[in-house]
């Protein structure tokens, strides 16, 4: 299993990248299969537990307070509507609830402490549990992993170049930062980025560079199409192809072969033959349900049809992959 590893060149990253598309998807799916099982794909459910009124300036973002979008303010949601939303999802067919909240950072306050509840209920309910609350220290990392999370939601958006492009409120160190204390806490990081702001190709492949020379390949890399959103400064983007979609994946697929890719935002724009594509790809895993965090996504029934036609099943909770089921066997 001697694909995976940790020093790729921004030159091999993007000799795959401007591959054929046809011969990318096929090599790129031979990856998939070697280390994944290709039938399985993980289905997540976002619920938004903080929304809107967030400091930061991230241009994509309508839940940036300095931005006028028709996003609403809404404080922290109770336990009992995480735990409904929990139940909800577990019955459209999700393994893992993905908690996200619009905060900079997380503060060690009563928020933080309800959080915490929060895991530990889900993590009863039987579901993955993860968090994307902006930055933490290794201290917070460490709570969030005794309340029983399993994965930390923070992406690297772009390479380090473009970074200051769309966000000036915190740099892309900051990000790493914070990546390491999910890393030295025993979590499973989830980092990825989104595609369709403006970017090169060069910084495509330079996000993807910087995420698959971590010392460890992130577990889940999710890749998003920007959804323009009137009011913030990105609304005007044109909306990437679906092609540059399967193209960003199947280079994802072949520089982390045993990380979990996620087709994620931007799914609304595409039709059922594009995600097959995706799919056959290397994506192993989507975004379920009508709503993203606020924009909307295609509901359960819609995803388990295309399911139905493609002949793929929801992975359980806590399945490990191919790859590593067969290290766990190796070990034994
Ligand atoms: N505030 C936390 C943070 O920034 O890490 C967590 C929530 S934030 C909304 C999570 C991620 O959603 C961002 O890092 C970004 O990659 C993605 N995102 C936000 N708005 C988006 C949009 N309009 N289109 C695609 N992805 C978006
Ligand atoms: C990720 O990479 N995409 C999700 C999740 N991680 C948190 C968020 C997408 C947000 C899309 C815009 C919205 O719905 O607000
Ligand atoms: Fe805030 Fe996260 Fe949105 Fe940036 S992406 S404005 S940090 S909620």
């Amino acid at each position: 299993m001697s694909d995976i590893r940790s020093n790729w060149t921004q030159e091999e990253i993007s000799a795959v990248y401007n591959m054929p598309l046809l011969e990318l998807v096929f090599r790129a799916s031979a990856i998939h299969r070697k280390y994944h099982d290709p039938m399985e794909v993980q289905v997540s459910s976002l619920l938004s537990i903080k929304t809107g009124g967030c400091p930061e300036d991230c241009s994509y973002c309508p839940q940036a307070a300095r931005y006028h979008t028709e996003v609403k303010v809404h404080k922290l949601l109770s336990q009992e509507e995480v735990v409904k939303a929990t139940n909800q999802a577990k019955e459209g067919g999700a393994s893992r609830m993905c908690l996200g909240a619009a905060w900079r950072e997380v503060r060690d306050n009563r928020d933080f402490d309800a959080v915490l509840d929060m895991v530990r209920g889900i993590k009863k309910q039987g579901m993955e549990v993860c968090c994307t609350l902006g930055m933490i220290t290794e201290e917070q990392a460490v709570k969030l992993a005794d309340a029983g999370l399993y994965a930390y939601n923070h992406n690297i958006d772009s390479s380090e170049e473009f970074y200051g492009e769309v966000i000036t409120t915190r740099t892309y160190e900051d990000r790493l930062e914070t990546l390491k204390n999910v890393r030295k806490a025993g979590l499973t990081i989830c980092s990825g980025g989104i595609i369709g702001m403006g970017e090169s190709a060069d910084d495509r492949i330079g996000m993807l560079k910087t995420l698959a020379n971590l010392p460890v390949h992130p577990e889940s890399v999710p890749i998003n199409a920007l959804v323009p959103v009137e009011g913030t400064p990105l609304a005007d983007q044109e909306q990437v192809s679906a092609w540059e979609m399967i193209r960003m994946i199947a280079t994802t697929r072949m520089v982390m072969p045993g990380t979990v890719v996620r087709l994620s935002a931007g799914r609304m724009q595409m039709n059922a033959e594009a995600q097959a594509l995706c799919f056959m790809a290397g994506a192993g895993s989507i975004f379920a349900g009508d709503k993203l965090l606020t924009t909307p996504n295609p509901d359960f029934n819609t995803d388990m049809d295309l399911f139905k036609t493609l002949g793929l099943t929801p992975k359980q909770a806590y399945k490990p992959a191919k790859h590593q089921e067969e290290t766990l066997v190796e070990i034994k």
